[in-house]
């Protein structure tokens, strides 16, 4: 197990934490007011795995995500306007409003990929950590992926390919409890997602996702031994979402009560109260860094909305390597 890190860094994470559900409450509200029309699936209680992950990370390692990924990239660094302004389709985004919400790429901060299909952030991480090892850079990928995912061939083939060439990659499972509206028990023989691991001879561990110090723990030794050529961790994340799958669903089919006791246990004020009580950090600190990111937020709103559309012309360019003539 790792030290404790320095309150600095886990300052850092609530951070990257405040960040990711201030973000979600302000685009929640967004898109009820009808100023974006994005689909959107919400991160909202599942901050600390991306937190407690990228803390651990360079600009230079990878990230592939999902659909239900802006907490990732928010933890991994993409600045926020930019991301909002491709959310919202505009041409000051990260692809310039032509990739949208799905399908997010900022290399600049590592965020390689964004998909919606299920299960295919693992084999394009492992093509990211391939070409690294093969350049002999230092770099690792993290694969994020849902529950759901580990029941699609594409996770038990990367795990395999993965563990044969020892990838410096990162498997991460985000275990939210649920694929779309099918919980994870339903749909799964494996107990855990993390016993899997074992029939592709890598370690495998489960931890709790909602808990930023064993989340960050096990992060930072898989970081370290994919860093150092020992080859892919499978971390398997435990948490939970506090909305339904996709915005606009009203998650009926959930166990009665689940949610509400979920949420009465949210990893964020839980982490505030924690860093405050152990002397991490004071008070007004962390009211302080809560109000810049809302001030932020403020700014980033009204960049989004007010950026211009992509012209008729843009169309085409950034599509194929060599561009078509219109
Ligand atoms: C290959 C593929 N099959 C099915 C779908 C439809 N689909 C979209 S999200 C989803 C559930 C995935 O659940 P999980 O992996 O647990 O991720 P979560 O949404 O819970 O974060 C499914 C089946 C899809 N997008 N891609
Ligand atoms: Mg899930």
């Amino acid at each position: 197990m790792s030290p404790i890190p320095s309150s600095a860094v886990l300052v850092d994470m609530y951070r990257r934490m405040t960040l990711i559900k201030q973000n979600d409450e302000r685009f929640r509200a967004v898109i009820k007011a009808g100023k974006i029309v994005a689909p959107y699936y919400s991160p909202r209680g599942q901050e600390v795995i991306p937190s407690a992950v990228s803390v651990s990370l360079t600009d230079a390692d990878y990230i592939c995500t999902i659909y239900r990924g802006v907490h990732d990239m928010l933890a991994k660094g993409v600045p926020v306007k930019l991301l909002w302004a491709e959310i919202a389709g505009k041409a000051t985004g990260t692809c310039k409003g032509k990739g949208g919400p799905m399908h997010i790429t900022h290399p600049a901060s590592g965020v390689m990929v964004t998909t919606g299909v299920v299960g295919s952030s693992m084999p394009i991480a492992n093509g990211l950590a391939l070409a690294a090892q093969i350049r002999g850079e230092k770099r690792v990928a993290v694969a994020y992926f849902g529950d759901g995912a580990s029941n699609i061939g594409a996770f038990h083939e990367s795990l395999n390919m993965a563990a044969v060439w020892k990838l410096p990659v990162i498997f991460v499972c985000q275990n939210n409890q649920y694929g779309e509206h099918t919980r994870y028990e339903v749909t799964t023989a494996a107990k855990r997602v993390s016993d899997r691991a074992a029939g592709y001879q890598m370690p495998g561990v489960t931890v709790d996702g909602n808990d930023p110090l064993a989340t960050y723990a096990a992060a930072r030794e898989a970081i370290e031994r994919a860093r150092d050529g020992g080859g892919p961790t499978l971390i398997e994340a435990l948490t939970f979402r506090f909305h339904g799958h996709v915005f606009g669903d009203m998650d009926g089919y959930m166990k009665k009560g689940e949610k509400d006791a979920a949420m009465a246990r949210d990893p964020v004020p839980a982490f505030r109260a924690w860093l405050i009580r152990e002397g991490h950090a004071a008070e007004g600190e962390l009211a302080g860094l809560e109000s810049a990111i809302a001030k932020e937020l403020d700014a980033v709103v009204e960049f989004a909305l007010s950026s211009p559309s992509p012209e008729l012309a843009e169309l085409r360019r950034d599509v194929f390597a060599t561009e078509l003539s219109a």
